[in-house]
């Protein structure tokens, strides 16, 4: 064990200490405890990944005593390591891909013709880069957070107030579950062949180039982000998913407009389909794989198969040691005070189930800290914006415009660009990173779809394809859930040429007392 609570490294230093950890493995444990705060601990989170660490910083603004145990070396959990921050580098890399080569040979672009990306490469790239947000996470975590810690060695539950990490035991007035999930496997011989990978794999795996054909296995975030980022380098793409690719946008012309550009990139995809068999060479690599499709079998010769198929709760040392509740599929269940079956026992973040995203995982530890600092705080996720990836971001909230017409009479749609009858492609929307597209093609140019109760006026969807979506939802949100409504939008002030809040779009049509689509 190296005690590291009268240091106070650099973050270059804790990359150098966290990247030794990382490729050796079996070092030292780093243990930050302050030997002289004789108070017992208010919490151990077992678990330093966005729920645990965000949970224990709460409490630690609360004038509490946390203590974080985690078996990486580093805090911050798998979105820096294995998921959301790979992700946006392969998505990043695919819009980049995707500008490149719809102008390939023009103005200043290269010719891009017939030209494969390397992948190797780009995850080394990402490997060596994430020490970095490592490094910033325990040096933000020690020295301006005051967190403790215990990081490098895997912890055992022994009771409800007591885990013991590295050799010692820890004990605590509570203790709350952090663990997170780890992507499913697929239940089929042939799933350890070399060159089947999952999100987490792929970046701490890959070590040779891709060959020509990607099969992806599922049609959920995941598996659209990556299918279009192996897409974007080159490969021809198949993607396999028993249900349709996009099903979690619910607005239909949300979905046709993306999957439209999806497929004219050469994407091919194979819903209502099951890969039932993977089958490798004599060195125990994947060569090949049989898939199901509604008409009939295929086989697809290909040495690199990504499978993004559910995630799966790291619970189960929680379930032998304290028997806590579980769901069907192992999640931890809770209460909106993210207690658990067990007392003085709480469970946050992935490892509770849907939804598994960043802003749900931090604030179920923040609403964890609350409660186990005396508060009776309920957290309700409710709605909340949602957005992924495909060549494009891609952002939406509330009702698609089936939904809203199954619920309202008089549903208004506001849309940009209009339904081209004529076959005119225009370029509205347009904005930054977008202005491009918007001059030369502009049936790449974005989408912007806005649904509208007529009666109230009030905004009950929205969707948004286009670079910057994201940024204007996470405010439009909790405006829509206070009933924004067009006078509103139209009231606010845009810093143009922007089209995110769909502020523009609102003014044109705020006017008139009956609301008319467009
Ligand atoms: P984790 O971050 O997984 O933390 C769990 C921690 O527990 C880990 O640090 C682990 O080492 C530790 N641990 C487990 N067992 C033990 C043990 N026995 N002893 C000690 N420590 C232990 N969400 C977004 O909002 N935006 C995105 O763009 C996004 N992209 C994603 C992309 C992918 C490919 C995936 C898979 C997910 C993505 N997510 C995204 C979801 C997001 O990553 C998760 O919701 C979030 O990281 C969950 O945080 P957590 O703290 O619950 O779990
Ligand atoms: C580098 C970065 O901001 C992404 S990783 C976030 C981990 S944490 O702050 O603990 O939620």
């Amino acid at each position: 064990m190296i005690d590291v609570s009268r240091t106070h490294w650099s973050a270059a230093r804790w990359a150098e200490e966290i990247d030794r950890r990382l490729t050796d493995g079996g070092l030292e444990p780093l243990v930050n405890i302050d030997r002289e705060d004789t108070r017992e601990f208010d919490a151990i989170f077992l678990g330093g990944g966005a729920a645990g660490r965000f949970g224990a910083s709460y409490l630690r603004a609360m004038g509490g005593r946390p203590l974080i145990v985690d078996r990486w070396p580093f805090l911050g959990g798998s979105c820096p390591h294995h998921a959301c921050v790979p992700h946006h580098v392969f998505s990043d890399v695919a819009a980049q891909l995707l500008l490149e080569r719809t102008f390939s040979g023009q103005l200043w672009f290269q010719d891009m013709h017939g030209k494969t990306v390397s992948i190797l490469p780009i995850v080394e790239m990402f490997r060596r880069g994430r020490t970095g947000p490592h490094a910033f996470m325990n040096y933000q975590s020690k020295e301006q957070l005051d967190l403790e810690f215990v990081l490098g060695s895997p912890a055992t539950i022994v009771d409800a107030h007591t885990v013991s990490v590295a050799g010692q035991t820890y004990r605590a007035k509570n203790l709350v579950l952090a663990s997170g999930a780890r992507a499913k496997t697929l239940s089929l011989d042939g799933s350890h062949l070399k060159g089947v990978f999952d999100h987490a794999t792929l970046v701490d795996c890959l070590d040779y180039e891709p060959g020509p054909t990607a099969v992806v296995v599922g049609g959920g975030k995941t598996a659209i982000e990556y299918a279009c980022f192996f897409n974007a380098t080159g490969r021809r793409t198949i993607v396999v998913s028993r249900d349709r690719p996009l099903a979690l946008i619910p607005d239909g012309d949300t979905r046709a407009y993306l999957l439209d550009r999806m497929q004219e990139q050469g994407m091919e995809f194979l819903p209502g389909s099951e890969l039932i068999a993977l089958d490798g060479d004599s060195e125990g690599r994947v060569k090949s794989v049989r898939v199901r499709t509604p008409s009939g079998e295929i086989e697809v010769a290909t040495d690199f198969v990504f499978t993004a198929v559910g995630m799966a709760p790291n619970s189960e040392a929680a379930q032998h040691a304290l028997g806590i509740d579980v769901d069907a599929n192992g999640f931890i269940r809770t209460d909106s005070r993210m207690r658990t079956s067990v007392p003085d026992v709480y469970a946050v973040g992935d490892l509770v189930g849907s939804p598994m995203e960043m802003f749900k995982a931090r604030k179920g530890g923040m609403y964890a800290a609350r409660n186990i600092m005396g508060e009776e705080a309920h957290y309700h996720v409710g709605d909340y914006p949602d957005f992924l990836h495909t060549h494009f971001e891609v952002c939406w909230l509330g009702l698609g415009e089936e939904q809203a017409r199954e619920r309202y009479d008089n549903v208004v749609v506001l849309k940009l660009p209009p339904d081209n009858p004529d076959g005119i492609h225009v370029a509205l929307p347009a904005g930054d990173r977008m202005m491009l597209y918007a001059m030369m093609k502009p049936h790449l140019s974005g989408f912007q779809k806005l649904v509208i109760d007529g009666a109230s006026r009030r905004i009950v969807g929205a969707f948004h394809v286009g670079s910057g979506a994201k940024d204007g939802f996470q405010y439009l949100a909790p405006m829509v859930r206070r009933g924004l409504t067009v006078d509103e939008l139209g009231e606010m002030d845009e810093l143009f040429l922007n089209p995110s809040y769909f502020i523009q779009l609102c003014r044109l049509r705020a006017g008139s007392k009956v609301l008319r689509g467009m």
